[in-house]
């Protein structure tokens, strides 16, 4: 692994944020891809602060300073995601279901979505269903994130709500997150499933270029 991108890792692991955002600047201008700083470096390390969240070797606090340190990183990598030769793909609204803050998964599906020449309508975190029907008029796509097992099951909630609105056949909605699975999503209704930020990019697009 490149020194710069183990050196990302590591401060994000350690929850160094401005280390790491000098660190994302000096990899990036060495010429090292955004794509290459978040597989090798970046995802790696909030999977290592989960692994130690698990094994009792770090707290919350720690788990939050990393979460800084993993934005801090993003922020600076986000200009460098963007395509400049693409056009509008269509409008995605995202939000991070009900009773769960997690967000960096979603933010992620974000940026690689605003790269991708999509218009992205963010709906934060600990997002309603109520406020998930709202955002169905004028958006073609609802990108739902959980990342958590007690919190993956407002997903359906949501689905449920935009029927009841009778907004369901009006949009698409895609789901992800670390305890989503295909078959979950085929279980609750969704129309995709995708594992990561790029795919749920492919998705969105394939979603969109079928409905039409
Ligand atoms: Co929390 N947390 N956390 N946490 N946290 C996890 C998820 C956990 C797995 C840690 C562990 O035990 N190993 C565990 C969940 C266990 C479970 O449910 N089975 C956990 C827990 C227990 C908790 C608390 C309950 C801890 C507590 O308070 N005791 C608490 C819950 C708070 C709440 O939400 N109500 C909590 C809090 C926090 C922090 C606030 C400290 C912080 C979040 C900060 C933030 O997001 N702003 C945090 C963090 C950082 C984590 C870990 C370490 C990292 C998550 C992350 O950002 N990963 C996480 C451990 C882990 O995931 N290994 C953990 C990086 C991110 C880019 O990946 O979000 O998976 P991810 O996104 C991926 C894919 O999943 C996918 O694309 C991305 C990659 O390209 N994806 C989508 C995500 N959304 C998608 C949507 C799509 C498509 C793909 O379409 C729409």
């Amino acid at each position: 692994m490149n020194e710069t991108v183990q050196q990302i890792f590591q401060g994000i692991v350690d929850g160094e944020q401005d280390e790491v955002a000098e660190n994302v600047d000096a990899a990036l201008q060495a010429g090292v891809p955004a794509r290459t700083i978040l597989a090798e470096g970046m995802l790696p390390a909030m999977a290592e602060v989960g692994r130690l969240f698990e094994e009792g070797e770090c707290y919350v606090p720690e788990m939050m300073m990393s979460a800084r340190a993993m934005k801090a990183g993003l922020a600076k990598l986000q200009p460098s995601m963007k395509q400049t030769d693409v056009q509008s793909s269509g409008t995605v609204a995202l939000g991070t279901v009900r009773g769960d803050l997690h967000d960096m998964g979603k933010n992620l599906v974000g940026m690689m979505l605003e790269g991708a020449g999509f218009k992205v309508k963010d709906l934060g975190v600990d997002v309603s269903p109520e406020a998930i029907v709202a955002a169905a008029d004028d958006v073609d796509v609802i990108g739902l994130s959980a990342l958590l097992t007690t919190t993956m099951g407002h997903m359906k909630e949501a689905l449920e709500a935009l029927e009841a609105a009778g907004k369901r056949s009006k949009v698409k909605v895609i789901v992800g997150g670390a305890p989503v699975t295909q078959e979950f999503a085929q279980r609750i209704g969704a129309d995709g499933y995708a594992p990561d930020a790029s795919r749920a990019v492919a998705l969105a697009k394939s979603l969109i270029s079928s409905s039409n």
